[in-house]
């Protein structure tokens, strides 16, 4: 395993301690009476509030604005990481809640009825790692692709804000996996979320579940039960999910209650009927199924924003990239004529981003497009143009930052 981390293979002691308190009456006056997935009676589908200063909402999902990670550390604080539900966030009783191992890559090939299973408890004394990665939804950029590119896609119309790097603590998958008896047979892991069905065009979808490939199950996942130094929160899938660094976001699923691990390879709606390229250009069934993110950048700064004419400002902003730590970044302030290499500060994690500044004095007061390219560790930069799919996947061309100086 290669993991950017604080390197300790033990759970910490003010971990357990806190998470203990956890199981006990601390979480239990808002959990008391609910048994696992079952779906609360209130308001709305994301439980933390969204203020409209740092999130757009659409329906079930809520996207960070980019002028709110203006100023922040290395993370995103959690109070403004987005937010994609494909229904609710469920409320789950830890004290009830077993993590259920099945299928014929398990030695006895256990079934769902009789699986091998583990408490929270159990999973929290089990060795723990930590890492810096970020998630970021498939459709990140979809707005792009109609705005930027005049095509016309179908989803949720992220600008660019789905997207969050986060401190992830949790037990390696691999740990979990053998732990259940991992067989050298086993090829796919599906894990499977307590959230309600996803219901499509009157379709039922069943829930969320999809298929990973052995080999990255045992590379770097995590199954996760922290997130920024704290317990997962229930929009982040309390009280357990994945975390699949680099890989699309729907891989990483949360409120996590059984893993199927299986001799033959797995199929969902998730890896069939979505998160696959679909258009011109591709087969009926679509592409293979997406795994990794592709580069993207973004501004801190609001969409549309308005800059001062006659002085010149900072710009900042962050870059990542499914394909690991990102090279360098460049800027054009003149609508992609000229480019100047960014600042980069601070970390570059592999599983993370980067972030970086530049200064720029506009020549006078008018519209103006940014533009920030990003070279990933295999040396591509960002292209000019995102490859089109029906269902607005992977928009990783460069982006024109529409802003107003006056
Ligand atoms: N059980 C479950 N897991 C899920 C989802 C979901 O709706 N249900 N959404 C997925 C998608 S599409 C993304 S992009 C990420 C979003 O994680 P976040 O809400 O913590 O930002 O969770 C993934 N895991
Ligand atoms: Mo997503």
């Amino acid at each position: 395993m290669d993991l950017t981390e604080e390197g300790d293979c033990r759970p910490s002691r003010r971990t357990i301690l806190r998470m203990s308190a956890g199981l006990g009456l601390g979480l239990g006056s808002a959990m008391a009476g609910t048994a696992a997935g079952t779906a609360r009676a209130d308001d709305g589908p994301i439980l933390k509030p969204l203020p409209p200063e740092l999130f757009i909402v659409y329906g079930t999902n809520a996207e960070t604005r980019w002028e709110a990670m203006r100023g922040q550390g290395y993370l995103t604080p959690t109070d403004r990481f987005f937010v994609r539900n494909h229904t609710r966030t469920p409320l789950i009783d830890v004290r009830t809640w077993r993590l259920r191992l099945f299928g014929s890559g398990l030695h006895g090939s256990p079934t769902l009825d009789r699986p091998v299973e583990f408490s929270y408890e159990d999973l929290l004394g089990m060795p723990a790692r930590t890492i810096d990665a970020f998630i970021e939804c498939t459709g990140n950029g979809r707005n792009l692709y109609t705005t930027q590119q005049h095509q016309s896609v179908s989803g949720t119309p992220w600008l660019l804000g789905g997207v969050g790097v986060a401190r992830w603590r949790g037990v390696p998958l691999a740990h979990v996996l053998e732990r259940a008896g991992l067989t050298h047979r086993a090829v796919d892991v599906m894990p499977r979320g307590l959230d309600p069905d996803f219901i499509d065009g009157g379709r039922n979808m069943g829930r969320v579940r999809r298929p990973l490939p052995v080999a990255k199950a045992l590379d770097d996942v995590l199954l996760a039960y922290e997130m920024n130094g704290r317990p997962l929160p229930p929009d982040h899938g309390f009280p357990v999910r994945l975390v699949v660094p680099g890989w699309v976001g729907i891989a990483s699923i949360k409120w996590v209650g059984d893993i199927e691990v299986s001799a033959s390879p797995l199929s969902s709606p998730w890896n069939t009927t979505y998160y696959r390229m679909f258009g011109p250009g591709y087969p009926p069934e679509g592409s293979a199924p997406l795994t990794r993110q592709v580069t993207k950048s973004a501004f801190e700064l609001p969409w549309n924003a308005r800059l001062e004419a006659g002085r010149t400002v900072s710009l900042h902003g962050r870059s990542w990239s499914g394909e690991g730590a990102v090279r360098h970044v460049e800027v054009s302030t003149d609508g992609g004529r000229t480019w100047r290499r960014a600042a980069t500060h601070g970390r570059r994690g592999a599983l993370g981003w980067v972030r970086w500044e530049i200064t720029w004095r506009p020549p006078g007061p008018g519209s103006y497009e940014l533009l920030a390219r990003a070279t990933d560790a295999t040396g591509t930069a960002q292209p000019d143009v995102a490859p089109y799919n029906t269902f607005g996947y992977l928009f990783g061309a460069v982006v024109r930052h529409p802003v107003t100086v006056a």
